[in-house]
Order: structure tokens, then C-alpha cells, then sequence
């Protein structure tokens, strides 16, 4: 038996890489007497048949798996947003990297449309990379930052997810080229891009695999608690000596964060979006 990944699923068949050959498989029938499909992003054990089909002996444990795109197995969120057109949303920026660090999932912080305003992007990169992220500037027209886009991609799935219009789909057409995805064009009139992308592959790009759907589009952090919230701050970390316990640095006395914030230590708009993201938490768990 060989081990492989799953690309794709359509109608019952699975394609399956093996090395440099994909194989069209089905799934042995005990798989169906348990209610058990393949998720793309599985790895798999297939025998096969001949050198275009097999079929999947056993699925191997999953590490995580999404619902929204369904895939398994995910290492790495690419977190885009734009420099410019659209602006880039600090919450929506704090809120995603919260939501795939939850999940056991590497973040990736993407700025795309460098070239549309560098400066803003540097100030943006630095910032993040100060609090303790990996991010990368890009540019789809100019090709800034593909390269090194692509060595992130290496030995890993990695799934896209971002706002509409900060260039998503224009990142994985000039990632896999030959793959022709639609590209929205950015209304001017109100500032936001169409949904256009939909089906859901693992594209090969060099090395490693790419979601060509986009990820995490549902935006409620269903999957933290209040008093883990600020565990997914690594800006935070060092500072989290406070005087109480179960300190979630708000208004507590002599709390080290607040302090680091007083101080200039951590960035004012990260604990501000911390504030509101962990009232959304809170008001949650008052609900449930
Ligand atoms: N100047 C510039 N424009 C870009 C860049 N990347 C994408 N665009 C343009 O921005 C617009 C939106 O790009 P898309 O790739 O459709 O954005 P998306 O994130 O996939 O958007 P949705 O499908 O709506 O989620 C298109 O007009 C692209 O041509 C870039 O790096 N620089
Ligand atoms: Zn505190």
C-alpha cells in the first residue's frame, strides 16, 4: 500500500496524490458501512489498481479538520489582507488570528497589494511581527513577495482566508498558475469585492498543498473561551503577571498587562480589539 493525500472529492471518487501521480480512487466499502467518507487534505492508504486508479484502505487520523472549506489536516492559515483597497480591518486582523491559533493552526500574516501603499505595509508587517507573528508583503501584480510566499507553502497545507477583495484569488491563480479562478473586481462605489471563488481542491503549489477555496468565513469565535482569550496573544505573554490568577485585564488591580499597555509596551489597538473581542466572548457564555 502506498500513502498519499487527498486532493479533491467529486460524486464518490477521490483523487489521491502518490508522489508525482494522482491516482482516481473510490473508497473500500467498509467505509460506507460506517458512515465514514474522505475528507480532502486525508491521508490515505490506497492499493492500486493501475497506474490512474486505486482505492483508499484505511484513512489515517485526522490532526484537525475544517468545516468551512472541509479539509483536513490543516498546518497553516494564510491570513490575507490588503494594504489598501480595501483597508486593512485591525479587528478582523485580531479577530482571525485568535480563530486559527484556537484551532491549533499556524497564522501566516499576509499583506497583499504592496503596492498600492508600502509604507503602510511595512508599518503593519512590523507591527505584527513585534507581537510575535510571521508575515510576509505581497504584491499579485508586481509578484512581491511570491517567492517567499511559496517557501511558506512548502511541506504543508495551508488554507487561505482574508476579506473580500484583499486579492485572495489573485494570490492562488499567480501561486498555481494554469488554474484560471475568477477574480472579482473592487467596487469603488462600495469599497468591497464579490464572492467569486467557490469549489474546494488541494492545489500543489511546489512543495506543498493550497486550499483554492477560502477559509473561516464564519467570523464568532465559538471556539474560545474569556479565560483563554488573551493565551492567544503572544504580545501579551510576557507581561501576564498579575496580581490575580484569573486576571483577564480589564479593570483588575495591578494587572501586567494594562501596565505594558500604559507603558508603550504592547501595542494600544491589540489590547483595544483584545477589549472588544473578549466582550463578544463573554456575552457568548452569558447566552449558553
Ligand atoms: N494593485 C493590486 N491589486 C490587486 C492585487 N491583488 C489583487 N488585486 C485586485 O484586487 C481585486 C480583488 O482581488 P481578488 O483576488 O478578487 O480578491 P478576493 O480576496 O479573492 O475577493 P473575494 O473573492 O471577493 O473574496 C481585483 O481587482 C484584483 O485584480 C495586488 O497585489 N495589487
Ligand atoms: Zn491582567
Amino acid at each position: 500500500m502506498e500513502t498519499g493525500i487527498v486532493l479533491k472529492g467529486i460524486g464518490g471518487y477521490y483523487y489521491v496524490r502518490v508522489g508525482d501521480t494522482v491516482y482516481e480512487c473510490r473508497l473500500r466499502g467498509k467505509f460506507r458501512k460506517l458512515q465514514q467518507t474522505a475528507l480532502v487534505g486525508d491521508e490515505v492508504k490506497i492499493t492500486s489498481l493501475n497506474r490512474e486508479q486505486g482505492v483508499i484502505e484505511e484513512i489515517l487520523p485526522r490532526r484537525n479538520a475544517l468545516i468551512r472549506p472541509p479539509i483536513a489536516n490543516v498546518d497553516q492559515a494564510l491570513l490575507v489582507f490588503a494594504a489598501a483597497n480595501p483597508d486593512p480591518n485591525r479587528l478582523l486582523i485580531d479577530r482571525l488570528l485568535v480563530q486559527v491559533s484556537a484551532e491549533g493552526i499556524h497564522p501566516l500574516l499576509v499583506i497583499n497589494k504592496g503596492d498600492l501603499d508600502p509604507e503602510g505595509a511595512q508599518r503593519l508587517t512590523a507591527l505584527y511581527r513585534a507581537a510575535g507573528f510571521t508575515t510576509l508583503i505581497t504584491s499579485a501584480v508586481t509578484g512581491q513577495g511570491l517567492p517567499e510566499l511559496k517557501q511558506h507553502l512548502a511541506t504543508r497545507v495551508s488554507v487561505i482566508c482574508g476579506p473580500s477583495g484583499a486579492g485572495k484569488s489573485s494570490l492562488i491563480n499567480a501561486l498555481a498558475p494554469g488554474l484560471s479562478l475568477k477574480t472579482g473586481e473592487v467596487s469603488d462605489k462600495i469599497g468591497r469585492g464579490r464572492h467569486t471563488t467557490r469549489h474546494v481542491e488541494l492545489l500543489t503549489v511546489g512543495e506543498g498543498w493550497l486550499a483554492d477555496t477560502p477559509g473561516f468565513s464564519s467570523l464568532s469565535l465559538h471556539n474560545v473561551n474569556s479565560k483563554e482569550l488573551a493565551h492567544f496573544y503572544p504580545d501579551f505573554l510576557p507581561y501576564m503577571q498579575c496580581r490575580f490568577p484569573g486576571c483577564m485585564h480589564r479593570a483588575e488591580p495591578d494587572c501586567g498587562v494594562r501596565l505594558a499597555v500604559e507603558q508603550g509596551l504592547i501595542d494600544q489597538t491589540r489590547y483595544h480589539n483584545y477589549l472588544e473581542l473578549l466582550e463578544e466572548v463573554l456575552e457568548q457564555e452569558r447566552r449558553y
